[in-house]
C-alpha cells in the first residue's frame, strides 16, 4: 500500500522534483536539461501518449464490444460476410494518417539533433570493456572514468551511477562529443540531455548538448557490451563558466595528454 502512494505521489509531483537521475519508482522521463530533449518530452507527452492511449481504449472497446454483442446466445446464426471494402480502405488509410501526423514532427526533432551547431566545447568519448574514457583534444586532456563501487560511495552519491574522473562541461555552451569504442558496441546516453548515439569501433559517431542548468547528470551504456555492462556509467558536470575554466587549468596538469614543458606548465598554473 506504502508503494501504491508513493508511486502516485511521485506521478503527481515528478515535474516539481529536480530529477537528473533515475527516482525510485519514476514514471515518465527525467526531468529534461537541454532544449532537445525537452521537445522530446513535450513530443511524448502531448502527441504519442494520447494517441497510443486513445488507439488502444478504442480497440478495447471494440473487443469488449464484440464479445458482448455477437456472443452465442445473443446471436446463434452468426453472419458470414467476409469483404466490406469501405471498412478496409478506412483500416489502411487511418493508421497511414495517423504514421504521417507523428513522422512529421519526429523527424524535425531527429534532424534537429543531427545538425551540430559550431561547438565550444568538444570532446571525445571512447567506450572501453567496461569503462569509459574522455579526451578534450583540443585541451590535450585525457582520462579514465571509472565507476565507484558501492562501498566506497560517500553520502548522497547515487549507487552505480557515480565515477571517479566527471566530464566537466560549461553551461549554456553547445558541447560537441564525439563517440567510438575500443573494443565492442557501446552507447553513450545521457536521459537529461536527450543524447544517445552508439560507441561503435573503427567509426566516429557524433552528437551534441547544451546544458541549461548546472548540476551533476548521470546516464548510463545503452547497449549490451559484456558482463559488466551495467557498471560503466556516465557522469556529467554541469558548472558555471568560471568554474570550467579553473577546472580546465588543473584538468590540464592532471590530465595532460603530451607530456607538458616547465613553461607550459607555468603558464597554466599561474592562470
Ligand atoms: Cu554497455
Amino acid at each position: 500500500m506504502k508503494k501504491f502512494i508513493f508511486v502516485i505521489l511521485t506521478t503527481i509531483y515528478t515535474t516539481s522534483v529536480l530529477a537528473n537521475q533515475p527516482k525510485e519508482w519514476q514514471l515518465g522521463f527525467q526531468e529534461a536539461a537541454s532544449q532537445s530533449m525537452r521537445e522530446i518530452v513535450n513530443f511524448h507527452n502531448n502527441l504519442l501518449l494520447p494517441v497510443i492511449i486513445t488507439i488502444s481504449v478504442f480497440v478495447l472497446f471494440l473487443m469488449i464490444y464484440t464479445c458482448i454483442r455477437f456472443r452465442a446466445s445473443r446471436n446463434p446464426i452468426p453472419s458470414k460476410t467476409t469483404h466490406n471494402f469501405a471498412v478496409e480502405i478506412l483500416w489502411t488509410l487511418i493508421p497511414c494518417l495517423i504514421l504521417i501526423v507523428m513522422a512529421v514532427p519526429s523527424f524535425q526533432i531527429l534532424y534537429k539533433q543531427d545538425t551540430i551547431p559550431k561547438a565550444e566545447v568538444t570532446i571525445k568519448a571512447v567506450g572501453y570493456q567496461w569503462y569509459w574514457g574522455y579526451e578534450y583534444p583540443d585541451e590535450n586532456i585525457i582520462f579514465e572514468s571509472y565507476m565507484i563501487k558501492e562501498e566506497d560511495l560517500k553520502e548522497n552519491q547515487p549507487r552505480l551511477l557515480t565515477v571517479d574522473n566527471e566530464i566537466v562541461v560549461p553551461v549554456n555552451k553547445v558541447v560537441k562529443v564525439l563517440i567510438t569504442a575500443n573494443d565492442v558496441l557501446h552507447a553513450w546516453a545521457l536521459p537529461s540531455f536527450g543524447v544517445k548515439r552508439d560507441a561503435v569501433p573503427g567509426r566516429i559517431n557524433e552528437t551534441w548538448f547544451k546544458a541549461e542548468k548546472i548540476g551533476t547528470y548521470y546516464g548510463q551504456c545503452s547497449e549490451l557490451c559484456g558482463i559488466q555492462h551495467a557498471f560503466m556509467p556516465i557522469t556529467v558536470r554541469v558548472v558555471s563558466e568560471e568554474e570550467y575554466i579553473k577546472w580546465l587549468s588543473g584538468a590540464k596538469i592532471k590530465f595532460a595528454k603530451e607530456l607538458i614543458t616547465e613553461n607550459e606548465y607555468k603558464k597554466i598554473a599561474s592562470k
